[in-house]
């Protein structure tokens, strides 16, 4: 049986367990805060990893591309070449130019720290430039990210967006994604089982992390 270790407030954590869902696999979950990872699994001591019946894997895009090619149905990335590659580019653009960046505004936005005047404008002017070319790319009414069939992108998009307005918003004054039809995609992909209880999973999760002693 594969177990997905990790907390359900992640949203890394939250892509895995989306693809995991949606493709429809019987899996674990097994609670791992930050600082109680495995690092024989996860050496930079991060979340989501999976134990296989092989062993470890970590890093998420890694872990979905296991689960793709080990239980190829039902498939979360086009069989065609180009298309598949399109869907791993919107991926990219998510994780590498927007959530990695954004990330530097969560201190301030979730966690009560406060970050440096300087650092605010370096990261808005950064995702202000990469929100804007990944809006370029991303197909939100088609009505999946990537176009007509749920994808792997969906996973990330779905975990990914409420994060990037809701740091945006909280630490820069204004939702920069407040001019996309992220809303809306939001709403619809919320209409989805799977992501109803990654979304309940993670309330409930969020709660507790904020209930636990600082250490
Ligand atoms: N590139 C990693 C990112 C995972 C990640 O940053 N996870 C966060 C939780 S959302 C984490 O473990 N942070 C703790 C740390 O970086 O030390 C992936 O795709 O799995």
């Amino acid at each position: 049986m594969l177990r997905l270790c990790g907390f359900s407030a992640s949203n890394y954590y939250n892509k895995v367990k989306l693809a995991l869902l949606e493709k429809g696999l019987p899996f674990e979950e097994e609670l791992a805060w930050i600082g109680e990872v495995d690092l024989a699994a996860s050496p930079l001591g991060k979340v989501p990893y999976l134990i296989t019946e092989h062993g470890p894997l970590c890093e998420s895009e890694v872990i979905v591309d296991y689960l793709e090619t080990a239980f190829p149905e039902p498939a979360l990335t086009p069989t065609d070449a180009y298309e598949a590659a399109k869907v791993r580019e919107l991926v990219t653009f998510l994780e590498l130019h927007l959530e990695l960046v954004a990330r530097n505004l969560y201190p301030q936005a979730f966690f009560g720290g406060q970050i440096s005047e300087g650092a605010r404008t370096k990261t808005a002017v950064q995702l202000e430039k990469n929100i804007a070319a990944f809006a370029r790319l991303a197909r939100f009414d088609q009505p999946f990210i990537a176009g007509t069939q749920f994808s792997r992108a969906d996973c990330a998009a779905i975990v990914h967006l409420p994060l990037i307005s809701g740091a945006t918003k909280l630490v820069l004054g204004r939702d920069f994604l407040a001019d996309l039809p992220v809303r809306d995609y939001l709403k619809r992909m919320g209409e989805r089982p799977h992501v109803q209880r990654v979304q309940a999973d993670r309330k409930t999760n969020t709660e507790l992390m904020l209930s636990r002693p600082k250490k």
